[in-house]
């Protein structure tokens, strides 16, 4: 039937009929007709640095997608260490194997596709004169969004993960998900929805189950409890003593980690804490300094907006945000000091607002 379509000349003659038509049209027939106008050749698939599950399963997705659903070739490339104990899983259980974005000629291909993350955004390298053919993110768009050509853009921070979103594609083309693709779609939308606990609607509901029931069930557990390396456990001890408690809120501000991936970790791990409101950890590793908040009810964006200011880049969607500074390559200690100072003084100051906490004590209580 999808043959039929692609083939058939009535697709393309009732211009007139557009408007109407726009409506019922699908995401996936919006995107069919911009690949089919577009110069034959290979599609490079990127994410942000140091992908996540999430970002994970919307390139395997993406792939399958253009591949099967389109005939194009498509190559995934990530740059940056993937080092969170579960991303890590993830990638060996199922045996993936990406390019290096370093490494790859850009003149090899005609355009790319952007998941979970958009141009603009300061984890994310867009590369100069491939054309973006789409992007699709759950994230929301920043105001200041640098203004570049997207063939066909879907963003949707009502969703609760990109891979959903893919799911949807890949459903409306009419394709039967393989085992693989599967599994990493799943691994995404667990990941970013908590499995379907929050920031989740009906399409996230769907795309859940429909790819759990053709995933590897034996792999997803592994995958769910992974083998974490022996570091894990000093950097947890680290966490536990740096961390402090300050009315609803407990601020992380580490001094320098050996992963950066524990910033999220530490973030996610104390707002279980029972009557934590929000946890708002970070840490330098390599002349950058992340920080991970999360939060039980606030939307988390715009309160990361208040805390970093212009101090850096960040993004976030439901109850998830992080962001990065880069730190003085002259003097990144003094820099990151400085900086973890501003953080802690404005955290203070919006809990100020949130409990009537008095913000003359800045020294917080121990949490362990
Ligand atoms: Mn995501």
């Amino acid at each position: 039937m999808e043959e039929r379509e692609q083939d058939s000349p009535a697709e393309k003659s009732p211009i007139g009929n557009q408007e109407s038509h726009e409506q019922a049209e699908s995401g996936w027939d919006q995107l069919r007709r911009v690949l089919e106008s577009h110069p034959q050749g290979k599609v490079l698939v990127l994410s942000h640095r140091s992908p996540d599950p999430d970002a994970l399963g919307a390139l395997l997705g993406v792939r399958f997608l253009l591949s099967e659903g389109a005939g194009r070739t498509a190559v995934i490339a990530t740059r940056g260490r993937i080092q969170r104990a579960e991303n890590v899983a993830m990638v060996r259980e199922l045996g993936l194997n990406f390019a290096d974005y370093e490494q790859i000629e850009l003149d090899d291909f005609v355009g790319c596709v952007l998941v979970d993350t958009q141009p603009g955004f300061g984890h994310t390298e867009v590369p100069p004169g491939v054309p973006i053919i789409a992007v699709f993110d759950h994230h929301e768009r920043k105001d200041d969004s640098p203004s570049v050509e997207i063939l066909h853009a879907d963003i949707r921070p009502e969703v609760g993960a990109t891979s959903s979103m893919v799911f949807e594609y890949i459903q409306s083309a009419g394709l039967e998900l393989d085992t693989l693709t599967a599994t990493s779609l799943f691994c995404g939308i667990r990941f970013d929805t908590a499995d379907l606990a929050h920031a989740t609607g009906p399409l996230d509901e769907e795309a859940y189950y429909e790819t759990m029931r053709r995933a590897d069930k034996a792999q997803l557990a592994r995958i769910k409890n992974p083998a974490l390396p022996a570091d894990y456990y000093r950097e947890l001890a680290r966490a536990l003593k740096g961390a402090k408690r300050h009315g609803s809120m407990i601020l992380g501000l580490l001094g320098v980690v050996s992963n950066p991936e524990m910033i999220a970790e530490m973030a996610d791990f104390f707002l279980r804490m029972e009557n934590c409101q929000w946890a708002l950890v970070g840490g330098g590793f390599e002349g950058r300094y992340y920080v991970s908040l999360r939060t039980q009810h606030m939307p988390a964006y715009p309160l990361l907006a208040r805390i970093l200011r212009e101090d850096g880049s960040f993004g976030g969607h439901g109850r998830i945000a992080g962001g990065q500074v880069s730190l003085d390559p002259e003097s990144p200690d003094d820099d990151r000091r400085r900086l973890e100072r501003r953080l802690r003084a404005r955290s203070l100051h919006i809990l100020e607002s949130v409990d009537g906490i008095d913000v003359d004590d800045q020294s917080g209580s121990p949490i362990a």
